[in-house]
């Protein structure tokens, strides 16, 4: 293969909804280019980038995925990114990954809650956006319609490049205005072969509207065109080309395209452009890095053969017999294979062996790869997603992805205990894999739990984990962390006495509890005077209160933020032993506790909810109807929508991605954040005092 620079390199991301005919196209593109050679489908599991046995099985994609087309003298790095909103973190990276995002639309369906989220994140990050109206030989294609949706809910700077020729089961053709021609395509053809013909004359007027409408459109994003062509001076096909992708970098012109990805039909026409149009690797802004392992001073990043390799590894992907595959884009200088590198990120040293490119699941070795492009690497010994690879000599580290946060998290459990080792270590390899999949144990309730952005996604990881770990495991609903506090003072005592022949057990304390604020924790007072309890025997006593707390007073629950003050007792002075001391600190703090008027806390979020405002009303009343406290709702600038924000207890919270989902259509967005802890009132406390006193009394009967 052709050793490609920089200068012709493009990298695209392919965004859009889940469904949108996002991995069709990107297996037809790498098909009529040539490059792929055989026209795979999702519809029977051959898709180029739908690969992963989870992918064929469901038929969607789960993973981003790279493939590339030869075409013009350039190589186009296509990353195929899922369209599901619980695989984001991928299409993140995948955005991460590319200079420019082809956001493909579904010609039946239109513009979707994804499209929207993908333009406005290809948009946050200055990304160029070229459409694709894809599926246009289904039934209900519309292009016109989708085209307005474009208009109305993305943005007004978009403008029809390629128009479709018939829709649906007539779908034929193009008007590809930039050669002022029309491609018809030849019928049953493999590879999207046209015959380039005059438009025709019941076309003729789609194309002068059209025409013209994209004529003005370049003309006016520069003032010396517009007068030009004010002054009736045409604008060349190169001029036109070279202004709109000026135009497009600025982020102020979003050309529409049409095709049927599963017919081939315009997919040429998409290739053409994205050479054309798609800024070159070469192109790439400056980016600044951390100089070292440690550093915080930064370097400036070029994409330059002559400076100092630096990649940044966007997605790993492991395989059973091979291991964990490394993706990385190169934001500077070139590699060899078998080339030693540093990941700074990890102070490891790397080694790059069997430097290659992917096709789909297929791996081509290269022997040199350069600035710009994307490659991967099998094998590395320490190097996960978010990893800066570079040289020993010139360590950097370059910016992280920011990845969504979890939304969603269950407890699991190994189907066989004796698989629980293994369940960690594969626990484990997961998050290393997609960061948007975390674990940890909850010290509080016993339990491992895995938090994800949507139930989907949790499916899906433990499916993985089956496949590559042999571990089969199950979700429950987590527990939840109450804990108990105390809401008055008292006092009392605590004595242990015990004489069973031989040497016996003496401990006697007086203790005065109280609440203190929360938060506060715990605090132990020795205010005992005179000797009535040894010195050394103090630190018993409070040992014996703390472990009596941790196992509450109400339902079994750490008790919190109270302080208890020693100040009297008694003591023998043969049988008396830590022991026994710490045996009467247990026994007082539980008389005592009692009649302090305990009460259950329960842990609470705050959420952030995005939300159109035709919802706002029924996300508050959920919101509600959730024992949820709303501290604002805000109107976003720019009229898409409120921000609310509440406080709502954990336990009416599990699942709420799923819930919000279905009743804003997928429409809403939101983020949470641990807030602290608060008392129960009165019903759901009983409700979960009523619950512990039952998991006891099984425990128990058992
Ligand atoms: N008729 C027709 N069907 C298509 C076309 N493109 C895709 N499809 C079908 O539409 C379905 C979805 O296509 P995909 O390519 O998997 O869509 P996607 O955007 O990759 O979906 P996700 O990976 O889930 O985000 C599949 O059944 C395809 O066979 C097309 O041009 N014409
Ligand atoms: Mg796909």
């Amino acid at each position: 293969m052709h050793e490609y620079r920089s200068e012709e390199i493009r990298n695209v991301a392919v965004v859009g909804h889940g469904g949108s005919g996002k991995t069709t196209l990107v297996d037809a593109l790498a098909f009529v280019s040539g490059s792929s050679k055989r026209h795979g489908s999702v519809r029977d599991g051959t898709a180029l980038t739908d690969f992963a046995p989870e992918e064929v099985e469901h038929r969607y994609s789960i993973s981003t995925a790279c493939a590339y087309a030869e075409w013009m003298g350039a190589k186009v790095n296509l990353i195929d990114t899922p369209g599901f909103l619980d695989f984001q973190g991928d299409a993140i990276a995948g955005l991460a990954a590319a200079d420019g995002a082809l956001v493909v639309i579904g010609a039946g369906v239109g513009v979707e809650v994804g499209t929207e989220r993908m333009f406005r994140e290809a948009l946050t990050r200055k990304d160029p956006v070229l459409f694709a109206v894809s599926m246009m030989d289904k039934e209900n294609a519309s292009f016109d319609r989708v085209y307005e949706q474009i208009r109305s809910r993305l943005t007004q700077r978009v403008v029809p490049v390629e128009i479709p020729i018939g829709e649906g089961p007539s779908f034929r053709g193009i008007l590809n205005l930039f050669r002022k021609k029309a491609h018809l395509y030849r019928k049953g053809t493999k590879s999207g072969e046209f015959d380039e013909v005059d438009v025709p004359d019941d076309q003729r007027e789609r194309f002068d509207r059209y025409y013209q409408e994209l004529i003005e459109t370049i003309a006016a994003t520069d003032d010396s065109l517009l007068e030009r062509y004010l002054e009736g001076n045409e604008i060349s096909r190169e001029e036109a080309l070279a202004a709109m992708k000026e135009a497009m970098k600025q982020g102020t012109l979003f050309p529409l395209f049409s095709c049927s990805a599963e017919l081939t039909y315009g997919v040429r026409a998409v290739l053409d452009k994205l050479v054309e149009l798609m800024p070159s690797a070469y192109e790439m802004e400056e980016l600044h890095a951390f100089r070292g392992a440690e550093g915080d001073h930064t370097v400036e990043i070029h994409a330059r053969d002559d400076a100092p390799f630096s990649a940044h590894v966007f997605k790993t992907h492991s395989e059973p017999h091979v291991g964990d595959v490394s993706f990385f884009r190169i934001l500077s200088g070139t590699v060899a294979s078998g080339q030693d590198v540093y990941n700074a990120t990890r102070d490891t040293a790397e080694k790059m062996n069997h430097l290659s490119i992917a096709q789909g699941k297929e791996r081509i070795e290269v022997p040199r790869l350069h600035a710009g492009d994307i490659g991967c690497v099998a094998k590395l010994r320490n190097t996960h997603t978010n990893d800066t690879l570079s040289t020993r000599e010139h360590p950097v580290r370059l910016p992280q992805i920011e990845f969504p946060e979890p939304l969603v998290t269950f407890a699991v459990h190994a189907s066989a205990r004796s698989d629980e080792e293994k369940l960690q270590q594969g626990l484990h390899r997961l998050h290393d894999e997609d960061p948007t999949f975390e674990t940890h144990y909850n010290p509080e309730t016993h339990e491992t739990v895995v938090s994800g952005l949507g139930e989907r996604h949790l499916d899906v990881s433990l499916a993985r984990l089956r496949r590559k770990y042999g571990v089969s495991a199950e979700l429950t609903k987590p527990k939840i962390a109450y804990r108990e506090t105390l809401t008055a003072k008292a006092e009392g005592q605590g004595r242990h006495k015990k004489q069973s022949g031989g040497r016996g057990q003496f401990g006697d304390c007086w203790v005065r509890i109280r609440p203190s604020a929360r938060g506060d924790g715990y605090h132990f007072k020795d205010e005992i005077v005179g000797g009535a309890i040894p010195s050394k025997f103090i630190p018993a006593v409070d040992r014996g209160v703390q472990e009596a707390a941790a196992r509450g007073v109400l339902a079994g629950y750490p008790m919190v933020d109270f302080t208890v003050e020693l100040f009297d007792g008694s003591y023998h002075s043969v049988d008396s032993n830590e022991m026994s001391f710490k045996m009467a600190g247990i026994l007082a703090f539980r008389t005592v506790a009692q009649k302090c008027k305990p009460v259950l806390l329960e842990p609470l979020d705050e959420i952030e909810i995005t939300v159109p405002d035709q919802y706002l009303g029924d996300v508050l009343g959920d919101v509600s109807s959730r024992r949820g406290h709303i501290l604002g709702t805000d109107s976003l600038a720019d009229g898409r929508g409120a921000r609310v924000r509440a406080v709502v207890p954990q336990a009416e919270l599990h699942l709420y991605a799923t819930d919000l989902h279905s009743i804003t259509q997928g429409r809403a967005t939101f983020r949470r954040r641990f807030k602290g802890y608060e008392q129960i009132p009165g019903d759901a406390a009983t409700r979960v005092i009523d619950e512990a006193a039952k998991a006891i009394r099984e425990l128990t009967e058992v």
